[in-house]
């Protein structure tokens, strides 16, 4: 089966924020592809990417950039293929930047945008995989079954230590 995720980000400085993507679908075992696809810097790679997307058999892509932060926009025009978009946070404006570069798309070509940093990383690997859940009921139990462990891991009260 070809990989159906694709986690895409503009710069190598941005994996140690998307890898929490890779790591949340490693451990509910769906394959995915990781590529670094700059808006500014490789303008030609990101051109290709998104036109072959749909028929490569991608049916989510998450794509994660900071600063000015056209990646997942970029993407989104591109394909019809639904992009999740990561800010990353930057160190001068601490991923605002990134968020506002990601959030207000004009109609016609959404991006599902999530938190700042790693948490909104995590969520778009659990997103990616909650989209896929959709038509594949083994994934479907893993997911409910890693959502519960969540919660079961969640303890009464607070304690001192
Ligand atoms: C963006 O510029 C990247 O997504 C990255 O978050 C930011 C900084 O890139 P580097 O200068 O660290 O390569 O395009």
């Amino acid at each position: 089966m070809s990989v159906e995720v694709g986690i895409i980000m503009g710069s190598q400085s941005d994996w140690p924020t998307m890898k929490r993507a890779a790591d949340i679908l490693d451990e509910l075992g769906v394959p995915y592809e990781a590529k670094i696809v700059s808006a500014h810097r490789t303008p030609d790679r990101l051109w290709s990417y998104g036109k072959e997307a749909a028929g490569r058999g991608l049916k989510v892509i998450i794509a994660g950039a900071g600063g000015a932060a056209h990646l997942p926009g970029m993407m989104a025009s591109k394909t019809r293929v639904p992009v999740i978009g990561v800010p990353v946070q930057t160190r001068a404006l601490s991923g605002v930047d990134s968020l506002y570069s990601i959030v207000q798309m004009p109609k016609g070509f959404p991006v599902a945008t999530m938190a700042i940093g790693e948490a909104g990383a995590a969520n778009a690997g659990l997103m990616a995989a909650g989209i896929l859940a959709t038509a594949d009921p083994a994934l479907a139990e893993r997911l409910d079954a890693w959502r519960e462990a969540l919660s079961a891991s969640i303890p009464d009260e607070p304690s001192d230590d």
